[in-house]
């Protein structure tokens, strides 16, 4: 075949030997056609055009039932030029028994294959494909080439994804389908694969409306507005749906749903590193808030979160003006801040509250990550300090003595912890009306042994580790890159007292 074309270009010259080679081997042909060069055999002008002729040819056998995903190639030829372009369009003839939608417009492409995913939703289809080459002179095969296809799509099924189902949330929850859809695999027996899944798709008891969300790993969320204002017991029903629009008999959960309290402070717990720094964590900060602030804690503990999503966070966030959030002596991100990120920029964004203690999110171990720009305006930081290895990470040191100026509260204190590893950042504030210092080393007070012992590391401008900051619409946000949650000075609750008055200055607490 290749032998034919290349004596067309070369200086075959026989019409009728061409013709044969062009009807028989289209698509090779064609290919072949638009690599001649008509400088080697410049055209005759044409005293009057034909038509060209389009050629379907269908991967596998094009009578017996497809996979509602075809795999088609065209081809097209032209006795007196080329073809340039071919338009094609698939007419729906039978959707098992839903109704049809209109014929559509042709779709005019220069590719000569493609994989066409059908709507099949009913488990069979049957559409019509029609093609159509196009000639040099803008002439259309006037007939077109046209096969009439059987289509199957099984439909899929899901269970709840082992070890996520919730028995009490708030309402903002996430559920996880762990999807199979026969069509996915090689093997339609072995129901193991989820490639087809596109979408997932859950309503609530007694509501009329549908959440869907893509497919994957994130699950679907159901936001606050999705209980209409109904709490206590209620029950989901998940649905997933195919790429051919086949879904999955529903499956359904009952749980218990409980409100926000009002004015809720959300104490999300992202200190998980174990042992007694996070015993004592954990502690310090409950101890705090229900000191100041009885029965508007809600704790979400980030160790027993079943999977961290971006939506879930940002419906929890959602429902709180107010959130104290801390990784505090944590050296390693759970990842739950990275997802947090647009969560935690909208209760700012409507005048809300944020008090976090990380040594995490800025600087080496950045949990804002590229936003870390936009996190450092929310908290009042000018510059992230760097040591003489270039991380941003420092070790507390117990020969510290920090100045705060947290009142009523400490004028100073020391660090009581032993065995923590860097974690601290140091940072410069910015010297403006809506920024204040909290805790901060004065100019030379920060020093720290480094590899060349008779030049320790010494600050040379005050390093800020706490900061409040003051945002448009009423925003407050206190950032502290150290563990206030551990003990200072004596170990008599007074890093408590600390975080009684920081929660006082983020505004989570009133005066
Ligand atoms: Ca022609
Ligand atoms: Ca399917
Ligand atoms: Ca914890």
């Amino acid at each position: 075949m290749r032998r034919g074309a290349r004596l067309k270009c070369g200086g075959e010259r026989n019409p009728r030997r061409w013709a044969a080679v062009a009807t028989a081997t289209a698509v090779v042909v064609l290919g072949l056609v638009l690599a001649c060069d008509d400088s080697i055999e410049p055209r005759p002008p044409k005293g009057s055009n034909r038509p060209p002729e389009s050629a379907l040819v269908v991967f596998g056998d094009g009578l017996a039932v497809q996979l509602y995903k075809l795999g088609l190639s065209w081809s097209g030829s032209d006795p007196d030029g080329r073809v340039t372009e071919f338009r094609y369009r698939w007419t729906c003839l039978d959707l098992g028994g839903l109704p049809c939608d209109p014929v559509p417009g042709w779709v005019t492409t220069t590719a000569t294959r493609d994989t066409f995913t059908l709507y099949a939703p009913r488990g069979s289809a049957r559409y019509r494909f029609e093609l159509v080459a196009v000639d040099d002179d803008g002439v259309a095969d006037p007939t077109p080439a046209s096969q009439v296809f059987e289509l199957r799509n099984t439909a899929p099924f899901t269970v709840f994804t082992p070890g996520t189902l919730p028995t009490r949330t708030l309402p903002a929850v996430t559920f996880y389908p762990q999807p199979a859809d026969a069509d996915s695999s090689s093997d339609p027996d072995d129901d193991d694969a989820a490639a087809s899944i596109v979408t997932y798709r859950a309503w609530l008891d007694g509501s009329t409306t549908i959440i869907d969300a893509p497919a994957g790993p994130s699950g679907v969320t159901l936001r606050p507005e999705a209980f209409e204002g109904r709490y206590g017991m209620r029950t989901v029903f998940v649905q997933v749906i195919d790429d051919g629009g086949s879904w999955s008999e529903p499956i359904q959960h009952t749980w218990q749903v409980d409100s926000a309290p009002p004015d809720g402070i959300l104490l999300v717990d992202d200190c998980r590193q174990g042992g007694f720094l996070e015993t004592r964590s954990d502690q310090s900060y409950r101890n705090a808030i229900d000191a100041v602030a009885p029965g508007r804690r809600v704790v979400l503990d980030v160790e027993t979160i079943a999977r961290l999503s971006q939506a879930d966070f940002e419906a929890t966030l959602s429902l709180f003006q107010h959130v104290v959030w801390y990784t505090d002596a944590d050296t390693v991100s759970s990842g739950a801040l990275e997802l947090a990120r647009a969560g935690l920029d909208a209760v700012l964004g409507r005048g809300g509250h944020v008090l976090l203690t990380s040594g995490l999110a800025f600087g080496t171990r950045s949990a804002f990550g590229a936003d870390e720009p936009r996190f450092r305006d929310l908290f009042g930081i000018e510059t992230v300090f760097r040591g003489p290895t270039g991380s941003t990470n420092f070790a507390l040191s117990l020969e510290d003595t920090v100045q705060a100026v947290v009142t009523p509260g400490l004028p100073q204190f020391r660090f009581l912890s032993l065995g923590l590893r860097a974690v601290m950042e140091c940072f410069g504030s910015r010297q403006d009306a809506a920024t204040r210092s909290l805790y901060f080393y004065p100019v030379g007070t920060f020093v720290r042994a480094t590899a060349d012992s008779s030049q320790p590391f010494v600050n040379t401008e005050p390093f800020d580790i706490g900061v409040q900051h003051e945002l448009t619409g009423g925003a407050r946000t206190v950032f502290l890159s150290f563990p206030i949650g551990l003990p200072v000075n004596d170990n008599t609750g007074e890093n408590e007292a600390e975080i009684r008055e920081l929660l006082r200055l983020a505004g989570i607490v009133g005066p």
